[in-house]
């Protein structure tokens, strides 16, 4: 999969060398591209920004370095898929990243939270799917950090990357799995730490009994953390 990713700030993506999506990267299954938004603008000082057109506060990001950058990198895509951090887009989801991880690449553009210009968007949903999407209900200073939460929930998805296929049916959140419910706690050695015993069920042995206490201890966990995935 390739993945560009646009952004004022390319040193904020270098998390995406460790770990899980580095080792994606150095095994050849992630193409990831990191691209510095002021080298498509012209002027001495490289200008991305200006006041808002009818006022307010903040800045705005100019359309034209966006242009260049989309029209240089967006080229590069066989089926583009153009996917924008913002606190006013749709919810970022699990099912989102894995009907992304069956695509063979997107481009991520970070703006700053007071946006883009929306003409930018408008412009390039006529050569590829244009997706705003949003983390949660709280506001980032920019996309920059929903861009590595939005990698490494598509990356995991790739055939090969995790090394437990299991690991991922079992996802809170992957589509039947414990459907619809968070997954409960986990344990592992030693049976009792600082006198807490772990919950005698899991060391019984009964593979049946063991799954019926994970259900019950997911539905408990859902309902005190997550009441709103109950509702329908
Ligand atoms: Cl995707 N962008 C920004 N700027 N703030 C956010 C967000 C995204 N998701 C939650 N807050």
């Amino acid at each position: 999969m390739r993945i560009d990713v646009i952004t004022i700030f390319p040193d904020y993506l270098a998390p995406l060398g460790l770990s899980l999506v580095g080792k994606a990267r150095e095994q050849g299954m992630l193409d990831m591209r990191v691209h510095d938004l002021r080298d498509f603008t012209h002027d001495r000082h490289r200008t991305v920004d200006d006041e808002p057109y009818g006022g307010g506060p903040g800045m705005v990001m100019r359309p034209e370095p966006w242009g260049e950058a989309l029209d240089a990198v967006l080229t590069e895509h066989a089926d583009p898929l153009l996917v924008i951090p913002t606190p006013s887009g749709g919810p970022f989801t699990q099912s989102l990243a894995t009907a992304w991880a069956a695509r063979p690449g997107m481009v991520i553009a970070c703006g700053r939270y007071e946006g883009i210009d929306a003409r930018v968007a408008d412009h390039y949903a006529a050569q590829a799917e244009v997706v705003p999407v949003c983390l949660g209900d709280y506001v980032l200073a920019g996309g920059e950090v929903a861009a590595l939460a939005i990698v490494e929930a598509v990356t995991r998805l790739l055939p090969g990357v995790v090394g437990n296929e299991a690991s991922i049916a079992d996802d809170s959140f992957a589509p039947g799995s414990m459907e619809g419910l968070v997954e409960g706690p986990v344990y592992t050695r030693p049976p009792e730490w600082r006198g807490h015993a772990v919950p005698d069920v899991l060391l019984s042995g009964d593979h049946g009994r063991i799954a019926a206490w994970r259900r019950e201890q997911a539905e408990r966990r859902t309902r005190d953390m997550r009441p709103d995935l109950l509702e329908g």
